[in-house]
């Protein structure tokens, strides 16, 4: 895919703050000093356009690029630095969390796990409570020049045995390294294919079928996304 602009939007603090849901929306989330960052610039093919930093914890707000003018990269703040894990459960900015589980233009989240470590009770809560809550998701393995291809290849199997009980088919499984420039090609197809299966599955409406404007039928004000609470996103929305 051709990526011919990529455009910063905004910092968001929350989700209300985000912008409309007017375009396919695809987040980079995990744990802080993952590569998120790194990863979306890759994608972009724009070095600079979302900051990185060895200082974990780098990305504090929602930060969202709008790519060929047409649908929008979401970099999140990571989880599990300088934040006291509750107990059992992976605690996380309360503002990622909103828009995860809220967003209704939220068509896929790439869940970012280092390749280079053994499977980290932090990632595996995370990627559960994705699951919990139903949330499209793909697993990309990052920083795959860390480690030899066997190592690597083990922390993936690793982390996939522990998971796998969970599902009846595993989530596709990516690996990249931003630094290699290796990854793009498939993660950009990933994306090509959502906007294509999005696009398809909204098409023309039926004779008779009434596509519903974004208002309240109770309280004819416009649906914003906290209004999404309890619903899935939904890749065949209409944009
Ligand atoms: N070796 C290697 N280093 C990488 C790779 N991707 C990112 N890094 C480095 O890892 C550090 C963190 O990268 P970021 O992209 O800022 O990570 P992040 O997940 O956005 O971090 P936070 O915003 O703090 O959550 C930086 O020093 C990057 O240069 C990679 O593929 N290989
Ligand atoms: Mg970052």
């Amino acid at each position: 895919m051709n990526i011919s602009s990529a455009i910063f939007d905004r910092s968001a603090p929350d989700l209300d703050s985000c912008p409309d849901e007017s375009l396919p929306e695809f987040a980079f989330i995990g744990r802080s000093n993952v590569g998120k960052s790194s990863l979306l610039n890759m994608l972009a093919g724009r070095g600079g356009l979302a900051r990185v930093s060895p200082t974990p914890g780098f990305t504090k707000l929602i930060n969202v690029f709008t790519i060929n003018k047409a649908w929008r990269l979401v970099d999140l703040p990571g989880y599990g630095f300088a934040q006291v894990a509750r107990k059992d459960k992976a605690k996380f900015n309360h503002a990622v969390l909103d828009y995860l589980q809220h967003r209704a233009n939220l068509c896929c989240v790439f869940a970012l796990i280092d390749s280079g470590l053994p499977p980290q009770k932090i990632d595996i809560e995370f990627i559960e409570w994705l699951t919990s809550n139903s949330i499209p998701f793909v697993l990309v393995f990052t920083k795959t020049d860390t480690g030899t291809p066997a190592k690597v290849q083990q922390n993936i199997q690793a982390f996939t045995d522990l998971i796998s009980g969970w599902f009846e088919k595993l989530p596709t499984i990516f690996s990249c390294s931003s630094k290699a420039k290796s990854g793009r090609t498939e993660l950009l197809r990933v994306i090509k294919e959502t906007l294509a299966e999005a696009e398809v599955e909204s098409g023309e409406p039926a004779e008779g079928e009434v596509i519903s404007p974004e208002v309240s039928p109770s309280t004819g004000r416009k649906v914003s996304a906290r209004d999404n609470r309890g619903r899935r996103p939904n890749p065949a929305r209409p944009w």
